[in-house]
C-alpha cells in the first residue's frame, strides 16, 4: 500500500510522464513513482491502460478505491484543479483555452524534435530540424516579456515545454546552437526552465546518460 494517495506509473525517459511530475512537485504534493519497462509491459500495467502508454496517475480514494487517469494533459488537469500551490492556469476562460492550444502545439513541436533526435540518416534529421525551428520561431514570434511563457509565473504551458527543452540541454551545443540561434525569448525561457526545481527534480540523476544510450540503441546519428 503506497503512503500517499497518489501514484505516478512512469518511464524514466517518457516527456509525457515528466509533464505529470513536475505538476505535482510543483503543487508539493507527495506522490510514489514506478518506472515500468515500456519494451515488457508488465500485465498488471496492461490491464489498467487503455492505451498502453504512460504516464498512468492512480488515484486512491477516500474508500479506498483506486482510479486510474491515463493521458499527460488529463492528468495534469485534474491535479491543477484538486491539489493546492499556484495555479498553472488562468482564470480568465480566453487566456486558459490559448494556454491548452499551445499545449497541442508542444506536443506537435515535441514529435519534430522526437524526430530529429531519433533520425537514421541526414535528410530527415534536416527536415525535422528545420520543422522544429519553425515551431520555435513562432514561439518566439508570440512571446512577450518572460522569463516565463506567459510572463512572470510558471504555467501549465511551462511544465509542457520543459521536457521537450530538456533534450537539448543534454546534445552537444554545436548541435543545439543553430537550433535556438537567433531566438532570444526562446532561449531565455529554455535557460529559465532548465533552472527550475521542478524541473530538474522531475527525472533521475542519469537522465542524460539513459538519454545519450536511448540515441545510441536507435542508431541516431546524433549519437555517432
Ligand atoms: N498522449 C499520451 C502520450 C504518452 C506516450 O506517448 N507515452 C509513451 C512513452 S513517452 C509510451 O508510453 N509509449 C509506449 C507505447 O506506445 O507502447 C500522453 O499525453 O500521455
Amino acid at each position: 500500500m503506497p503512503e500517499t494517495s497518489l501514484t505516478l506509473v512512469s518511464h524514466p525517459l517518457c516527456p509525457f510522464v515528466q509533464r505529470a511530475a513536475i505538476v505535482l512537485l510543483e503543487k508539493a504534493v507527495p506522490f510514489d513513482r514506478i518506472d515500468i519497462d515500456l519494451s515488457a509491459k508488465p500485465d498488471w500495467f496492461l490491464a489498467l491502460s487503455p492505451t498502453g502508454k504512460v504516464p498512468l496517475l492512480k488515484v486512491r480514494q477516500a474508500d479506498g478505491e483506486a482510479a486510474i487517469l491515463f493521458e499527460s494533459t488529463a492528468i495534469c488537469e485534474y491535479l491543477e484543479e484538486t491539489q493546492g500551490g499556484a495555479a498553472l492556469y488562468p482564470d480568465d476562460a480566453l487566456a486558459r483555452a490559448q494556454q491548452r492550444a499551445w499545449i497541442e502545439f508542444a506536443t506537435q513541436a515535441l514529435a519534430d524534435a522526437w524526430q530529429f533526435l531519433n533520425a537514421a540518416d541526414q535528410p530527415t534529421a534536416d527536415a525535422r530540424q528545420r520543422a522544429f525551428r519553425g515551431k520555435l520561431q513562432r514561439l518566439e514570434s508570440v512571446m512577450e516579456s518572460g522569463p516565463y511563457f506567459r510572463g512572470a509565473a510558471f504555467s501549465m504551458v511551462d511544465a509542457v515545454f520543459a521536457p521537450l527543452f530538456r533534450y537539448f540541454d543534454i546534445l552537444d551545443p554545436k548541435v543545439s546552437r543553430p537550433i535556438f540561434e537567433d531566438l532570444p525569448r526562446v532561449s531565455a525561457w529554455r535557460a529559465k526552465l532548465a533552472a527550475r526545481p521542478s524541473v530538474i527534480a522531475a527525472v533521475a540523476k542519469d537522465y542524460a546518460e539513459r538519454f545519450r544510450e536511448h540515441l545510441r540503441r536507435q542508431g541516431a546519428i546524433l549519437a555517432a
